[in-house]
């Protein structure tokens, strides 16, 4: 009843997740004593989660879950360009000196999200930008230079433009930046940011990309694009905003696709909603109200299917990590954005592990046969 039927392209099921779906033998994903361990104390790669950074170091109950389970971090918005910059000359570093910080002092890997992205691009942005491309050819550069400068060597990766595409098939995505600036920001943006910090993972992140292979295939072109023109690209950011009716068939295409690319695979912004929505503020769909044990046994599975397909489609060194957004159906965001009840997340709004999390560790921990 969860899953539903929809019309995806008939892709051939590769080996791999047959493997997969035989771990999977329907066995309750429950906690055992023995699984508190922390989810990155059983992972040959880094896990993250992104989180508010007040919110995280004035709440020692999340604190100490961040702490046990998660050796990389992102800021959910504490690094954007509106909060960096949100008026002309005032740098505000104040977020991102207390994440780093924060990095430093639990020795997590810090990720930078993001540098480009048209939904935190400042009022006063637009109003110049729009007046003037040229000033905000130079802008762009200027800011970009100054922001990866000061983090040099700090900051691990950057997503450096975030979702140039359209939510679905293959257009750029008409944004400020491009109306004003034409596909060209894009590869500039990341010229700058390895100009900046040339040992910095650059990344290209968006959504949607693994399920609709159209997007995605429009995201493997301009990659292609930019090897050949030498442009310093080196990840893709998967979302991976999923639901329960996401294929995993077509998540496992999806990944394989672009692993071909030799590039670093970032699954960046990870959730599992049961409902649904059109991808739009306010757009929820909510065909579920309320969440049943079937419900989160079958979140569990999920959750284990994508950790495994990660590990055994992804090559090992092009693994650079797995990020939860925000890890507590408290925190996340889902509701509030899309106006609608969900339980996207492996802890539940009193902090406590949901089966989700059990799958999590589970899919982390089973050993993987490959071909
Ligand atoms: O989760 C983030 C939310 O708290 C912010 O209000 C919002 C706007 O800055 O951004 C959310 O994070 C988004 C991420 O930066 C890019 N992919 C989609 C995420 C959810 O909207």
């Amino acid at each position: 009843m969860i899953s539903k039927k929809q019309n995806y392209p008939q892709i051939k099921i590769i080996h791999v997740i047959l493997i997969v779906f035989s771990f999977t033998a329907c066995k309750s994903l429950n906690q055992k004593s023995t699984d508190l361990a922390g989810l990155k104390n059983v992972s040959e790669f880094p896990i993250g989660t992104a989180i508010n950074i007040n919110k995280l170091i004035n709440d020692e109950a999340l604190m100490a879950l961040q702490i046990s389970n998660f050796n990389s971090i992102t800021a959910t918005s504490d690094m954007k360009m509106r909060e960096i910059l949100p008026a002309e000359n005032q740098f505000n570093w104040k977020k991102a000196d207390t994440i780093l910080y924060y990095a430093n002092k639990h020795k997590q890997r810090l990720f930078g999200h993001n540098l480009i992205w048209h939904s935190s691009t400042p009022k006063w942005v637009e109003e110049k930008g729009a007046k003037d491309n040229v000033w905000l050819g130079e802008f762009m550069k200027e800011y970009i230079h100054k922001y990866v400068g000061r983090y040099k060597g700090k900051v691990a990766g950057w997503d450096v433009v975030n979702e140039a595409f359209e939510s679905k098939g293959s257009e750029y995505r008409k944004t400020f930046w491009y109306n004003n600036l034409g596909k060209e920001y894009i590869a500039n943006a990341f010229r700058y940011a390895h100009e900046a910090d040339p040992a910095a993972v650059l990344f290209y992140n968006d959504f949607n990309i693994e399920r609709d292979t159209t997007k995605l295939d429009a995201v493997l072109k301009m990659v292609e694009e930019f090897k050949k023109e030498g442009v310093p690209i080196h990840g893709i950011g998967f979302q991976m905003h999923i639901r329960m009716d996401t294929p995993d068939e077509v998540i496992a295409y999806s990944l394989k696709k672009a692993a071909e690319t030799g590039l670093q695979i970032h699954l960046s912004e990870v959730d599992i909603i049961f409902n649904t929505h059109n991808d739009e503020r306010s757009g929820g769909i909510e065909n579920y109200s309320s969440l049943t044990n079937e419900m989160k046994q079958a979140q569990a599975e999920k959750y284990k299917n994508l950790v495994l397909m990660y590990r055994s489609i992804v090559p090992k060194k092009q693994q650079f990590g797995i990020t939860l957004w925000d890890f507590t159906d408290r925190d996340s965001w889902i509701k509030g954005f899309f106006n609608m009840k969900d339980w996207p997340t492996i802890y539940d709004d009193d902090l406590k592990p949901k089966p989700a999390y059990f799958g999590f560790l589970e899919g982390l921990k089973v050993k993987i046969e490959k071909e």
